[in-house]
């Protein structure tokens, strides 16, 4: 099946030429509903080559510590072996990614590279750099969105508010079914050994790796078939109370799919195709695929298009005017970096959230807006305490590093895709969130019981 062109960026002016096709896969790390490796079996298919996926392992990834390594690679060790079924072998490379791979290239005679859209800065610089270095066509395919984040929009948007008209007229077009890559007839020798070769054990893996092993790993189970597991049960049992219940963390109403579609483990198109079938023009599945869709698409508009997406000059100009008339603002409290980190702010219901997401990698939606918004209140400067959002952010939470994140945080902090408010100290314009607005919306001490007795450092 033919991919839609729209998804499809070609990297360099190279064509496509005779020798093994390679699916560098980075961001969708699956093999169902995944367009980039449909587009690369297209290739091979048409040319009777050989199909190779390829991972390019980073010694260091934007702060992630054994917590994300571990989930990433044990959902990868199930793709090679869906992959290998299919008669696909599944190459790890291990050191700096672009120079991994143009040498696998180089040392392979892949005739066409594919590699799938990530709007990141980190990411964009592999990809230029091997289209660069390489000899070989390099073709980007968007496999994370719904409609591909360059055709659902040219420029960077306001707010969901512009991007949804946009995004909805398109949603005909692309939210459609996904079909299976297929039983590959060409077979690749395979010259190189890698530590996922037959027998390779993904502990060992694991335990290889030379990285900050203080932020343990968590109990949420890696993989697609996990995350196709949580989502049928959430389909079945969480979706038609989303909207009432999404806004309560005592209540486990959000889908808590997030660490597996961060991975690429899950394709958000399944969730959108599963949630609209079971429950599309209902309060709560319109409340779902507008976060789902709208609000995450938003996300990669705002990194995409503004490579500013985790400095505070990328925020908005009256934020930035806002921000600077209220940067000498007396602070009621400072907390320092370490009081943040240890969940030891005068804040229970701050401190219980930091706990949930230390404690869990995952932290609930709507503490994540009171999270962050707190840090920026709690904090001498905008820079700092974008600064400490971002680090804690990226280094507890399963789904950070995350366009979702940068835009997340952005949006507590410096009112991006937002508008401006009432004026007060030391949020100016930017909207404000106290624990009173939290107690009017859940039961804040049974929230912060459960995530304070939790915890194992106190007295
Ligand atoms: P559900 O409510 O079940 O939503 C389903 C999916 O829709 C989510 O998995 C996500 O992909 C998307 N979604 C939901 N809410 C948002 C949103 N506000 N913006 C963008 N996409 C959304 N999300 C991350 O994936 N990684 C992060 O690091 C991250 N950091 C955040 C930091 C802050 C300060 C804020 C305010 C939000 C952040 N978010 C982040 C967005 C959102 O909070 C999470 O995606 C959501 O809580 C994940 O839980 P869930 O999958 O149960 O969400
Ligand atoms: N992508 C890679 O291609 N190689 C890596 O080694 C890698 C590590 C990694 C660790 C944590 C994490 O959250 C993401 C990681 N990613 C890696 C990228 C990820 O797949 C996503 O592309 C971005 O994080 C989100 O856009």
């Amino acid at each position: 099946m033919a991919v839609d062109p729209r998804r499809i960026s070609i990297l360099n002016d190279i064509p496509v030429s005779p020798g093994p096709v390679v699916y560098w896969m980075s961001r969708d790390q699956r093999v169902a509903d995944n367009w980039a490796l449909i587009h690369a079996q297209k290739l091979a298919l048409e040319r009777q080559a050989p199909l190779i996926v390829a991972f390019a392992l980073a010694p260091s990834f934007l702060g992630a510590t054994i917590r994300q390594y571990g989930f990433m690679l044990r959902g990868l060790a199930q793709v090679r072996q869906r992959l290998e079924r299919l008669n696909i072998p599944f190459v790890l490379l291990q050191g700096d990614p672009p120079v991994q791979v143009s040498r696998f290239v180089r040392q392979n005679a892949v005739g066409a590279l594919v590699t799938d859209f990530d709007p990141l800065r980190i990411k964009r610089a592999w990809r230029e750099k091997v289209a660069a270095d390489t000899n070989v066509a390099c073709i980007e395919v968007d496999a994370h969105n719904i409609v591909p984040c360059r055709t659902a929009s040219p420029k960077l948007e306001f707010g969901a508010y512009t991007l949804r008209p946009k995004i909805n007229r398109l949603l005909p077009d692309f939210l459609t079914d996904i079909p299976l890559p297929v039983q590959h007839p060409y077979t690749w020798k395979n010259p190189s050994s890698s530590p996922f070769d037959k027998g390779g054990s993904i502990e060992l893996l694991v335990e290889s790796l030379s990285m900050d092993r203080r932020v343990g790993e968590t109990s949420v189970s890696p993989g697609e078939a996990s995350a196709h597991r949580h989502l049928h049960d959430f389909i079945s049992n969480g979706l038609s109370r989303y909207d009432d219940l999404r806004n309560d963390p005592n209540a486990g109403g959000q889908s808590g799919l997030s660490p597996w579609l961060h991975f690429g483990q899950l394709s958000a198109q399944r969730v959108a195709l599963e949630a609209a079938r079971a429950a599309g023009g209902s309060a709560s599945g319109d409340a779902f695929l507008e976060e789902l869709i709208i609000r995450r698409e938003l996300s990669d508009n705002f990194c995409w298009y503004n490579l500013n997406y985790d400095r505070v000059e990328g925020f908005p100009e009256w934020a930035m005017k806002t921000i600077a008339q209220h940067c000498h603002d007396r602070r009621e409290y400072l907390c320092s970096a370490e009081q943040f980190e240890n969940a030891a702010t005068h804040d229970q219901l701050w401190n219980a959230a930091q706990m949930e997401m230390v404690t869990s990698g995952r932290m609930h939606g709507y503490l994540r807006m009171y999270w962050a918004k707190k840090i920026l209140e709690w904090t001498e400067s905008p820079e700092a305490a974008l600064e400490t959002a971002i680090y804690l952010n990226d280094r507890y939470q399963l789904d950070g590093r995350d366009p979702n994140g940068y835009a997340g945080i952005a949006w507590s902090i410096g009112g991006v895709h937002d508008r401006a408010w009432g004026e007060r100290p030391v949020f100016g314009k930017i909207r404000y969130m106290n624990d009173r607005g939290c107690r009017r919306k859940f039961d804040v001490d049974r929230y912060a019981g459960m995530w304070l007795f939790s915890r194992t450092d106190q007295p």
